[in-house]
């Protein structure tokens, strides 16, 4: 069996795109979601499970649209499952359309499992995704880490459930990769009490980079920090900002990674009474990789290396 891929990477963060044909069962993306769960989970963790990917890895199955104008349909998943909604995701499956010659500059409607989304590609390859509603779901939720210490943390939705918790009071961004997973992941357990949802973490501090707005740290389903921004958690982030009358409609909000990379956001309102916006993200991916994966049944690993 020998399958396509297209790898691409959004602010450092790796998308791998299955451009052979997937045949997913299903007239709704939600249908064929739990086609791909029931039927083919294995090719899930064959692209991303070690030996051929990694824990950081994101991929994207591209189905044809269920509604004919549309420009595809997708289906993002990583290590540990399936994700509602990916933001560099998207930015580089664009790109990988555009790469591939399917797809011009101009205005695109991708459908994913949360709702259509928006794209429009920019003639110099930028791509300004328009997100699926997004609102702060809880303000100052209160958790006690195992030191004592106490946090606050908003929960948000932005086509992932998210956890933001500022963190600019101390030196913990400086303190390695190794230490803001512990922490995100002690508060991950302390927030899934309370929000079974909440699958991300997203630790804020101020930006490095003089023309950004802010610095974020963002922890992953599968155990790995995101490389780039993250496009459904700078959704998240605007959420909370427009909540609190913090940002304006259309005011340009700059988020930076812990790698540095930025993600340019701004948003409208869907409904200021119940607080739901818009998001617009923009930035732009580049492909770095055309693959054949083979199967090959007499590999022991062919299928993925089990996580615990
Ligand atoms: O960009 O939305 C995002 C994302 C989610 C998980 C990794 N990246």
């Amino acid at each position: 069996m020998q399958i396509r891929v297209i790898d691409s990477h959004t602010g450092g963060e790796p998308t791998r795109t299955i451009v052979s044909e997937v045949p997913l069962l299903g007239t709704s993306v939600a249908q064929r979601l739990s086609d791909m769960r029931m039927r083919h989970d294995e090719l899930r963790k064959a692209l991303i499970h070690e030996p051929r990917g990694s824990e950081v890895m994101v991929g994207a199955i591209l189905l044809p649209p269920i509604d004919p104008q549309n420009t595809a349909g997708v289906i993002f998943f990583n290590n540990v499952g399936y994700l509602g909604m990916c933001g560099h995701g998207t930015i580089g499956v664009v790109e990988t359309l555009r790469w591939m010659g399917r797809l011009q500059p101009g205005l695109h409607v991708l459908e994913t499992c949360v709702g259509n989304v928006q794209i429009l590609l920019h003639q110099d390859r930028r791509v300004t995704l328009d997100n699926v509603p997004s609102y702060r779901i809880a303000k100052d939720h209160r958790i006690t880490l195992s030191n004592r210490d106490t946090l606050l943390a908003d929960i948000a939705y932005g086509g992932n459930h998210f956890a933001l918790v500022d963190i600019s009071h101390s030196d913990w961004m400086n303190r390695g990769t190794n230490f803001l997973i512990q922490l995100s992941t002690e508060i991950l357990q302390q927030i899934q009490i309370n929000y079974p949802d909440v699958d991300h973490v997203e630790l804020f501090d101020k930006p490095k980079s003089q023309n950004c707005d802010s610095r974020s740290f963002v922890l992953c389903p599968g155990g790995q920090y995101d490389r780039s921004p993250c496009g459904t958690g700078t959704s998240a982030k605007l959420a909370c900002l427009a909540a609190d009358d913090k940002l304006s409609p259309g005011e340009l909000w700059r988020q930076e990674s812990y790698i540095g990379s930025v993600f340019e956001a701004s948003y409208q309102w869907v409904d200021p009474l119940a607080k739901s916006i818009r998001p617009s993200i923009t930035s732009r991916a580049f492909v770095n990789g055309d693959l054949q994966m083979i199967v090959d049944p007499e590999d022991p690993f062919c299928w993925g290396i089990p996580t615990s």
